[in-house]
């Protein structure tokens, strides 16, 4: 057999193993979660071979008849279900979203607030030294919110006094930023809506993590609290496709169109527009009792390591109030995350390692941090509810704090799984969640 034919197959063998190793694994990962055989099927529809740019109607490709009227059906849900004046569905991911709403309110070099990343923030919210999409990309200089260690959270008083003094010092900022990539309580985004009226700042709010808690009005309602953009990658509490999608205020209408084509894409991956629609009307029916045991279970899986005398984050506010758990493992017996993470995975639970707002001071950084991010989307999504998270944290329990064979744990993880094969909160649930499909 020639070379490359071997190494063609090799990669539909390890399709399949990844496959099925993820019919056996716990899935922790908070930004990901897993679509259903709908969404599936919808992203592997012929649409992921055309081209449809601009807008429904206006496209500069022909051949759009059907893609568009997806399109159209994809924006009247996304507008119903966040209660948005406007949503361009377009973005192909939340960066590419977060660039459509940076392009749309500022200029080039223009100044904006926005997390860091030790406290939560997103690369695609980062400054230039770091290598991040608003610094190094749009050239933006990017100001981090003071943030509150103890209540894990945007410091409002701090960060407003910095936001009036680097005005008074001519710094103008022009977007307040909230939103991340680690955020368990909601943000404090009405504190900020009469400052940003003072200065002309405008304010944006990355709910890539949140957008399902929100769209179940279960976490903040950004839009109606003074938000006047929100974006969001459609695939974390959102079971989507992996996309983008862009929420307004019908005044920003245009020029979110116009930074989203010709500006930031060309194609706009229309599979996954089909995808996102199916996942909205997937969220519309069935959102609100998906997000309610997603919330439920974070704060099950946060207790339940808690009383294995886990130091988890913000045990004084009940830990969260989003799909995200954190907890500071730097005393246990493995000492960083990217131990625990490895050991972990080997017992099939897969985590994050995760930067803390004080590692910095302790030498840590994102290599071997003191912290770990557990996110409970997933496993909610396949039928798993409060007493299941008791039981993953008794096996993580085992593997990080008691030092337990991985071999072990890995088979009994498997057994557990063995019950949870099946998506839940979906119209049709029938194919395996992970079966492993082929059309040759
Ligand atoms: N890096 C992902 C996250 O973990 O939040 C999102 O891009």
């Amino acid at each position: 057999m020639s070379d490359h034919k071997k190494l063609y197959d090799e990669v539909f063998g390890l399709l399949e193993k990844h496959d099925t190793w993820m019919q056996n694994t716990i899935n922790l990962i908070a930004s990901e979660n897993v679509s259903s055989p709908a969404v599936r099927s919808a992203i592997v529809s012929d649409f992921r071979d055309r081209y449809a740019e601009g807008w429904p109607g206006e496209r500069v490709y022909a051949g759009c008849k059907y893609i568009d009227e997806v399109e159209l059906i994809c924006i009247e849900l996304a507008e119903r279900l966040f209660k948005a004046e406007f949503a361009d569905v377009r973005p192909v991911s939340g960066v590419v979203a977060n660039l459509v709403m940076y392009t749309a309110v500022m200029a080039p070099l223009d100044r904006m607030m926005a997390l860091s990343i030790a406290h939560g923030g997103h690369i695609s919210h980062a400054r230039k030294n770091l290598g991040g999409t608003a610094g190094a990309i749009r050239g933006h200089k990017v100001r981090n919110w003071i943030f509150d260690d103890n209540e894990f959270n945007i410091d409002v008083d701090a960060s407003m006094k910095l936001i009036k003094k680097m005005h008074a010092d001519g710094k103008e900022i022009k977007l307040l930023l909230f939103g991340g990539s680690v955020f368990p309580f909601p943000h404090p985004v009405k504190e900020f809506r009469e400052i940003a009226d003072e200065y002309e700042m405008k304010i944006g709010y990355d709910s890539a993590h949140v957008s399902g808690l929100i769209a179940a009005g279960l976490f903040q309602d950004p839009l109606r609290e003074g938000a006047d953009i929100m974006t969001a990658s459609t695939h974390k509490t959102m079971p989507g496709p992996q996309h983008g999608i862009v929420l307004s205020k019908a005044e920003f209408a245009e020029p979110i169109k116009k930074a989203s084509f010709p500006g930031m894409l060309s194609n706009h991956h229309l599979h996954n527009v089909a995808g996102l629609a199916v996942v909205l009307a997937e969220l519309t029916e069935f959102g609100d009792a998906y997000m309610d045991q997603i919330l439920k279970n974070a704060k099950a899986l946060a207790q339940a390591l808690h009383e294995r005398g886990w130091k988890v984050i913000a045990e004084h506010k009940g830990f969260t109030e989003s799909h995200v758990v954190l907890a500071d493992i730097s005393d246990s017996p493995m000492k960083n995350g990217r131990t625990v993470e490895e050991e972990l995975e080997n017992a099939n639970i897969v985590i994050n390692r995760n930067l803390l707002p004080w590692d910095k001071k302790m030498g840590r950084d994102y290599k071997t941090p003191g912290g770990i991010r557990l996110g409970t989307s997933e496993m909610t999504r396949l039928g798993m509810k409060e007493s299941e998270m008791d039981a993953i944290a008794e096996l993580m329990h085992r593997v990080v704090m008691k030092g337990e064979d991985v071999n072990k744990i890995a088979a009994e993880v498997a057994e557990f799984r063995k019950d949870y094969q099946k998506v839940h909160y979906a119209f049709d649930t029938d194919t395996p969640a992970y079966a492993h499909l082929r059309f040759m």
